[in-house]
Protein backbone atom coordinates (compact mmCIF):
# COMPACT_ATOMS: atom_id res chain seq x y z
CA UNK A 1 0.00 0.00 0.00
CA UNK A 2 2.52 2.14 0.48
CA UNK A 3 4.22 1.66 -2.54
CA UNK A 4 1.06 2.30 -4.45
CA UNK A 5 0.66 5.52 -2.73
CA UNK A 6 3.89 6.25 -3.69
CA UNK A 7 2.89 5.63 -6.84
CA UNK A 8 -0.45 7.49 -7.39
CA UNK A 9 2.00 10.60 -5.54
CA UNK A 10 4.94 10.38 -8.35
CA UNK A 11 1.93 9.65 -11.50
CA UNK A 12 -0.28 12.85 -10.55
CA UNK A 13 3.09 15.15 -9.58
CA UNK A 14 4.01 13.87 -12.66
CA UNK A 15 1.14 14.69 -14.58
CA UNK A 16 0.40 17.72 -13.10
CA UNK A 17 4.29 19.63 -13.99
CA UNK A 18 4.45 18.55 -17.75
CA UNK A 19 4.62 21.59 -20.13
CA UNK A 20 1.25 21.27 -21.88
CA UNK A 21 -0.20 21.79 -18.27
CA UNK A 22 -4.04 23.67 -18.68
CA UNK A 23 -7.02 24.48 -16.28
CA UNK A 24 -8.92 21.97 -17.92
CA UNK A 25 -6.62 19.36 -17.63
CA UNK A 26 -5.50 20.15 -14.15
CA UNK A 27 -9.43 19.45 -13.37
CA UNK A 28 -9.10 16.10 -14.75
CA UNK A 29 -6.19 15.23 -12.90
CA UNK A 30 -7.84 16.36 -9.59
CA UNK A 31 -10.99 13.78 -10.24
CA UNK A 32 -8.69 11.21 -11.25
CA UNK A 33 -7.31 11.21 -7.91
CA UNK A 34 -8.97 13.03 -5.62
CA UNK A 35 -12.31 12.48 -6.61
CA UNK A 36 -15.03 9.70 -5.40
CA UNK A 37 -13.78 7.36 -7.72
CA UNK A 38 -10.05 8.64 -7.70
CA UNK A 39 -7.38 6.45 -6.88
CA UNK A 40 -6.13 8.02 -3.79
CA UNK A 41 -9.94 7.86 -2.44
CA UNK A 42 -10.21 4.23 -3.58
CA UNK A 43 -6.89 3.39 -1.54
CA UNK A 44 -8.40 5.29 1.48
CA UNK A 45 -11.16 3.29 1.49
CA UNK A 46 -9.04 -0.15 1.46
CA UNK A 47 -7.70 0.69 4.69
CA UNK A 48 -10.23 -0.90 6.30
CA UNK A 49 -8.42 -4.14 5.52
CA UNK A 50 -5.27 -2.83 7.05
CA UNK A 51 -4.15 -4.25 10.56
CA UNK A 52 -3.96 -1.77 13.62
CA UNK A 53 -0.40 -1.24 13.97
CA UNK A 54 -0.48 -0.32 10.17
CA UNK A 55 -3.75 2.30 9.70
CA UNK A 56 -2.38 5.38 11.65
CA UNK A 57 1.32 5.08 9.28
CA UNK A 58 -0.20 4.44 6.12
CA UNK A 59 -3.47 6.83 6.94
CA UNK A 60 -0.69 9.49 8.23
CA UNK A 61 1.23 8.76 4.68
CA UNK A 62 -1.69 8.78 2.73
CA UNK A 63 -2.80 12.21 4.35
CA UNK A 64 0.60 13.28 3.62
CA UNK A 65 -0.04 12.43 -0.09
CA UNK A 66 -3.14 14.06 -0.22
CA UNK A 67 -2.06 17.09 0.91
CA UNK A 68 0.92 17.30 -1.46
CA UNK A 69 -1.47 16.50 -4.72
CA UNK A 70 -3.88 18.93 -3.13
CA UNK A 71 -1.28 21.73 -2.54
CA UNK A 72 1.01 21.03 -6.35
CA UNK A 73 -3.39 21.42 -7.82
CA UNK A 74 -3.46 24.87 -6.03
CA UNK A 75 0.10 25.88 -7.04
CA UNK A 76 -0.39 24.75 -10.94
CA UNK A 77 -3.75 26.44 -10.80
CA UNK A 78 -2.85 29.77 -9.25
CA UNK A 79 0.06 30.10 -11.85
CA UNK A 80 -2.08 29.12 -14.33
CA UNK A 81 -4.56 32.04 -13.88
CA UNK A 82 -1.94 34.61 -12.93
CA UNK A 83 -0.17 33.55 -16.99
CA UNK A 84 -3.80 33.61 -18.74
CA UNK A 85 -3.91 36.74 -16.72
CA UNK A 86 -0.97 38.06 -17.94
CA UNK A 87 -1.46 37.33 -21.20
CA UNK A 88 -5.07 38.89 -21.42
CA UNK A 89 -3.11 42.25 -20.21
CA UNK A 90 -0.82 41.94 -22.90
CA UNK A 91 -3.51 41.26 -25.61
CA UNK A 92 -5.29 44.28 -24.42
CA UNK A 93 -3.06 47.12 -23.95
CA UNK A 94 -3.97 50.23 -24.49
CA UNK A 95 -1.60 52.78 -25.88
CA UNK A 96 -2.64 55.98 -24.25
CA UNK A 97 -0.06 58.21 -26.07
CA UNK A 98 -1.76 57.87 -29.01
CA UNK A 99 -3.28 61.02 -30.16
CA UNK A 100 -7.58 60.47 -29.92
CA UNK A 101 -9.79 61.89 -32.85
CA UNK A 102 -10.53 64.94 -32.16
CA UNK A 103 -14.11 66.15 -32.82
CA UNK A 104 -14.53 69.35 -35.40
CA UNK A 105 -16.05 72.04 -33.68
CA UNK A 106 -18.90 74.00 -35.92
CA UNK A 107 -19.23 77.76 -35.78
CA UNK A 108 -21.90 80.18 -37.10
CA UNK A 109 -21.02 81.06 -40.89
CA UNK A 110 -18.77 83.88 -41.56
CA UNK A 111 -21.97 85.88 -43.27
CA UNK A 112 -23.68 85.21 -39.98
CA UNK A 113 -20.28 86.13 -37.68
CA UNK A 114 -20.58 89.73 -40.03
CA UNK A 115 -24.37 90.12 -39.27
CA UNK A 116 -24.23 89.67 -35.92
CA UNK A 117 -21.29 91.60 -35.44
CA UNK A 118 -23.01 94.47 -37.02
CA UNK A 119 -26.25 93.89 -35.24
CA UNK A 120 -24.34 94.20 -31.83
CA UNK A 121 -22.86 97.36 -33.14
CA UNK A 122 -26.66 99.21 -33.06
CA UNK A 123 -28.33 96.90 -30.19
CA UNK A 124 -24.93 98.82 -28.46
CA UNK A 125 -26.63 101.86 -29.71
CA UNK A 126 -30.27 100.82 -28.26
CA UNK A 127 -31.97 99.98 -31.90
CA UNK A 128 -34.13 97.01 -31.64
CA UNK A 129 -33.87 93.65 -34.12
CA UNK A 130 -36.96 93.24 -35.54
CA UNK A 131 -37.63 90.43 -38.61
CA UNK A 132 -40.40 89.47 -40.92
CA UNK A 133 -41.20 87.04 -43.90
CA UNK A 134 -38.95 86.63 -46.76
CA UNK A 135 -42.05 85.20 -48.64
CA UNK A 136 -43.82 88.79 -48.66
CA UNK A 137 -46.85 90.89 -50.57
CA UNK A 138 -45.90 93.02 -53.13
CA UNK A 139 -47.57 95.88 -51.40
CA UNK A 140 -44.80 95.58 -48.42
CA UNK A 141 -41.99 95.23 -50.93
CA UNK A 142 -43.09 97.79 -53.28
CA UNK A 143 -46.15 99.39 -53.07
CA UNK A 144 -45.66 100.98 -49.43
CA UNK A 145 -42.45 102.09 -50.24
CA UNK A 146 -43.59 104.78 -52.83
CA UNK A 147 -42.81 102.15 -55.60
CA UNK A 148 -45.98 101.87 -57.49
CA UNK A 149 -46.48 99.33 -60.40
CA UNK A 150 -44.33 99.77 -63.43
CA UNK A 151 -42.02 102.34 -61.56
CA UNK A 152 -38.91 101.51 -62.89
CA UNK A 153 -36.93 100.44 -59.30
CA UNK A 154 -39.46 97.48 -60.01
CA UNK A 155 -36.75 96.39 -62.63
CA UNK A 156 -33.59 97.03 -61.06
CA UNK A 157 -35.54 95.56 -58.07
CA UNK A 158 -36.74 92.29 -59.82
CA UNK A 159 -37.71 89.56 -58.05
CA UNK A 160 -39.29 85.96 -57.67
CA UNK A 161 -43.19 85.95 -58.18
CA UNK A 162 -45.27 83.29 -56.45
CA UNK A 163 -48.16 85.66 -58.03
CA UNK A 164 -49.08 88.75 -58.88
CA UNK A 165 -49.20 89.72 -55.01
CA UNK A 166 -46.71 87.67 -53.62
CA UNK A 167 -43.28 87.38 -54.25
CA UNK A 168 -39.54 87.06 -52.77
CA UNK A 169 -38.76 89.78 -50.79
CA UNK A 170 -36.01 92.10 -52.53
CA UNK A 171 -35.07 93.76 -49.19
CA UNK A 172 -35.83 93.85 -45.35
CA UNK A 173 -37.85 97.29 -45.82
CA UNK A 174 -40.87 95.31 -45.67
CA UNK A 175 -40.07 94.40 -41.71
CA UNK A 176 -39.78 98.36 -41.46
CA UNK A 177 -43.14 99.04 -42.76
CA UNK A 178 -45.01 96.35 -40.54
CA UNK A 179 -43.33 98.05 -37.68
CA UNK A 180 -44.55 101.56 -38.48
CA UNK A 181 -48.01 99.77 -39.27
CA UNK A 182 -47.94 97.82 -35.41
CA UNK A 183 -45.97 100.07 -33.32
CA UNK A 184 -45.62 104.10 -32.60
CA UNK A 185 -43.04 106.19 -32.63
CA UNK A 186 -40.35 106.09 -31.00
CA UNK A 187 -39.20 103.57 -33.47
CA UNK A 188 -35.52 102.41 -33.19
CA UNK A 189 -34.92 99.17 -35.28
CA UNK A 190 -32.41 96.93 -37.37
CA UNK A 191 -34.15 94.34 -39.42
CA UNK A 192 -31.64 91.78 -40.55
CA UNK A 193 -32.37 88.52 -43.28
CA UNK A 194 -32.07 87.24 -46.40
CA UNK A 195 -33.26 88.98 -49.75
CA UNK A 196 -33.87 88.11 -53.22
CA UNK A 197 -33.38 89.23 -56.49
CA UNK A 198 -33.58 87.79 -60.09
CA UNK A 199 -29.67 88.44 -60.69
CA UNK A 200 -27.16 85.71 -62.48
CA UNK A 201 -24.96 84.62 -60.14
CA UNK A 202 -20.80 86.21 -60.49
CA UNK A 203 -18.46 87.50 -58.33
CA UNK A 204 -20.47 90.53 -57.14
CA UNK A 205 -24.17 89.45 -57.68
CA UNK A 206 -25.96 86.62 -55.85
CA UNK A 207 -30.04 86.04 -56.46
CA UNK A 208 -29.74 85.05 -52.51
CA UNK A 209 -28.23 87.65 -50.16
CA UNK A 210 -28.17 89.00 -46.76
CA UNK A 211 -29.22 93.01 -45.84
CA UNK A 212 -29.43 94.59 -42.85
CA UNK A 213 -31.72 97.68 -42.21
CA UNK A 214 -32.52 100.76 -39.93
CA UNK A 215 -35.08 102.68 -39.44
CA UNK A 216 -35.50 105.52 -36.53
CA UNK A 217 -38.54 107.54 -36.29
CA UNK A 218 -39.57 110.20 -33.57
CA UNK A 219 -40.17 113.56 -33.60
CA UNK A 220 -37.53 116.11 -34.88
CA UNK A 221 -34.94 113.18 -36.17
CA UNK A 222 -32.92 114.85 -39.10
CA UNK A 223 -30.08 114.39 -41.41
CA UNK A 224 -27.80 114.79 -38.53
CA UNK A 225 -29.01 112.02 -36.67
CA UNK A 226 -28.41 109.58 -39.45
CA UNK A 227 -24.81 110.87 -40.03
CA UNK A 228 -24.19 110.73 -36.39
CA UNK A 229 -25.54 106.98 -35.81
CA UNK A 230 -23.84 106.11 -39.28
CA UNK A 231 -20.81 107.09 -38.03
CA UNK A 232 -20.22 105.83 -35.09
CA UNK A 233 -21.67 102.38 -36.77
CA UNK A 234 -18.54 102.58 -39.44
CA UNK A 235 -16.11 103.32 -36.85
CA UNK A 236 -17.11 100.70 -34.34
CA UNK A 237 -17.24 97.88 -37.52
CA UNK A 238 -13.88 99.44 -39.46
CA UNK A 239 -11.72 101.45 -36.76
CA UNK A 240 -11.87 104.91 -35.73
CA UNK A 241 -9.57 106.61 -38.06
CA UNK A 242 -12.18 105.73 -41.00
CA UNK A 243 -13.80 108.92 -42.67
CA UNK A 244 -17.59 108.72 -44.18
CA UNK A 245 -18.56 110.30 -47.56
CA UNK A 246 -22.51 110.94 -48.31
CA UNK A 247 -22.93 111.45 -51.86
CA UNK A 248 -26.57 112.15 -53.27
CA UNK A 249 -28.51 109.38 -54.63
CA UNK A 250 -32.10 108.75 -55.28
CA UNK A 251 -34.32 106.13 -53.96
CA UNK A 252 -38.24 105.81 -53.98
CA UNK A 253 -38.32 105.41 -50.35
CA UNK A 254 -36.30 108.50 -48.97
CA UNK A 255 -35.88 111.67 -49.20
CA UNK A 256 -33.59 113.01 -49.86
CA UNK A 257 -30.97 110.21 -50.12
CA UNK A 258 -27.50 109.46 -50.67
CA UNK A 259 -24.88 106.67 -51.14
CA UNK A 260 -22.38 106.09 -48.29
CA UNK A 261 -18.94 105.51 -48.85
CA UNK A 262 -16.33 105.13 -46.28
CA UNK A 263 -12.33 106.05 -46.89
CA UNK A 264 -10.61 102.86 -47.97
CA UNK A 265 -9.91 101.10 -45.42
CA UNK A 266 -6.16 99.67 -47.13
CA UNK A 267 -5.27 103.00 -48.61
CA UNK A 268 -7.02 105.40 -45.89
CA UNK A 269 -7.87 106.96 -49.34
CA UNK A 270 -4.64 107.21 -51.78
CA UNK A 271 -6.31 104.82 -53.42
CA UNK A 272 -5.86 100.90 -54.42
CA UNK A 273 -6.70 97.74 -55.47
CA UNK A 274 -9.68 97.33 -52.98
CA UNK A 275 -11.12 100.77 -53.83
CA UNK A 276 -10.12 100.52 -57.19
CA UNK A 277 -8.32 103.30 -56.95
CA UNK A 278 -10.98 105.61 -55.41
CA UNK A 279 -10.23 106.30 -51.80
CA UNK A 280 -13.40 105.67 -50.46
CA UNK A 281 -15.33 102.00 -50.72
CA UNK A 282 -19.50 102.07 -50.94
CA UNK A 283 -21.01 100.58 -47.94
CA UNK A 284 -24.85 101.71 -47.54
CA UNK A 285 -27.47 103.49 -48.99
CA UNK A 286 -29.87 105.71 -46.71
CA UNK A 287 -32.40 108.56 -46.54
CA UNK A 288 -34.95 110.36 -44.73
CA UNK A 289 -37.89 108.48 -44.95
CA UNK A 290 -40.37 109.55 -48.11
CA UNK A 291 -43.56 111.52 -46.21
CA UNK A 292 -45.59 109.49 -48.47
CA UNK A 293 -44.07 105.59 -46.63
CA UNK A 294 -44.93 107.52 -43.61
CA UNK A 295 -48.11 108.53 -44.13
CA UNK A 296 -49.18 104.77 -46.02
CA UNK A 297 -48.24 103.46 -42.17
CA UNK A 298 -50.43 106.08 -40.43
CA UNK A 299 -48.01 108.02 -39.21
CA UNK A 300 -48.48 111.84 -39.55
CA UNK A 301 -45.56 113.03 -41.45
CA UNK A 302 -45.97 116.59 -40.18
CA UNK A 303 -45.39 115.60 -36.66
CA UNK A 304 -42.52 112.76 -37.15
CA UNK A 305 -39.55 112.11 -39.19
CA UNK A 306 -37.49 109.47 -39.48
CA UNK A 307 -34.21 107.73 -41.24
CA UNK A 308 -33.90 104.35 -42.45
CA UNK A 309 -30.46 102.91 -44.47
CA UNK A 310 -29.71 99.76 -45.98
CA UNK A 311 -26.61 97.55 -46.66
CA UNK A 312 -25.63 93.74 -47.90
CA UNK A 313 -24.19 92.08 -45.56
CA UNK A 314 -22.22 90.17 -48.48
CA UNK A 315 -20.65 93.55 -49.35
CA UNK A 316 -19.57 94.21 -46.19
CA UNK A 317 -18.09 90.61 -45.42
CA UNK A 318 -16.14 91.75 -48.91
CA UNK A 319 -14.69 94.53 -47.81
CA UNK A 320 -13.84 93.82 -44.32
CA UNK A 321 -11.89 90.92 -45.47
CA UNK A 322 -10.73 91.47 -48.67
CA UNK A 323 -12.68 88.34 -50.76
CA UNK A 324 -12.83 89.28 -54.16
CA UNK A 325 -15.65 86.54 -55.29
CA UNK A 326 -18.91 86.78 -53.44
CA UNK A 327 -19.81 83.03 -54.22
CA UNK A 328 -17.30 81.51 -51.54
CA UNK A 329 -20.09 82.67 -49.09
CA UNK A 330 -22.13 79.60 -50.55
CA UNK A 331 -20.13 77.24 -51.41
CA UNK A 332 -19.61 75.43 -48.29
CA UNK A 333 -15.65 74.86 -48.74
CA UNK A 334 -14.51 74.42 -44.91
CA UNK A 335 -10.71 75.64 -46.20
CA UNK A 336 -12.48 78.90 -46.72
CA UNK A 337 -15.04 79.09 -43.69
CA UNK A 338 -12.87 78.00 -40.82
CA UNK A 339 -11.09 81.05 -41.90
CA UNK A 340 -13.78 83.34 -39.90
C1 LIG B 1 -31.92 101.41 -48.25
C2 LIG B 1 -31.52 102.72 -48.53
C3 LIG B 1 -32.31 103.77 -48.04
C4 LIG B 1 -35.00 101.92 -46.28
C5 LIG B 1 -36.16 102.68 -46.24
C6 LIG B 1 -36.99 101.99 -45.41
C7 LIG B 1 -38.34 102.36 -45.01
F1 LIG B 1 -39.07 101.29 -44.84
F2 LIG B 1 -38.33 103.02 -43.91
F3 LIG B 1 -38.91 103.13 -45.95
N1 LIG B 1 -36.37 100.91 -45.00
N2 LIG B 1 -35.14 100.88 -45.55
C8 LIG B 1 -33.79 102.20 -47.04
C9 LIG B 1 -33.43 103.51 -47.29
C10 LIG B 1 -33.04 101.18 -47.52
O1 LIG B 1 -31.22 100.31 -48.69
C11 LIG B 1 -30.13 100.50 -49.54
Amino acid sequence: MREKLQEIKEKTLAAITTGDINLARLEEIKVACLGKKGSLTAVLRGMGGLSAEERPVIGQLANQVRQDIEKAIEDTKARLKEEELNRTLRRETIDVTVPGNKAALGKAHALYQVEREICDIFVSMGFDIAEGPEVEYDYYNFEALNIPPNHPARDTQDTFYITDRVLLRSQTSPVQIRTMEKQKPPIRIISPGRVYRSDALDATHSPVFHQIEGLVVDKGITMGDLKGILETYAKALFGADVKLRFRPHHFPFTEPSAEVDVSCLLCGGEGCRLCKGEGWIEILGAGMVHPNVLRGCGIDPDVYSGFAFGMGVERIAMKKYEIDDIRYFYENDTRFLSQF
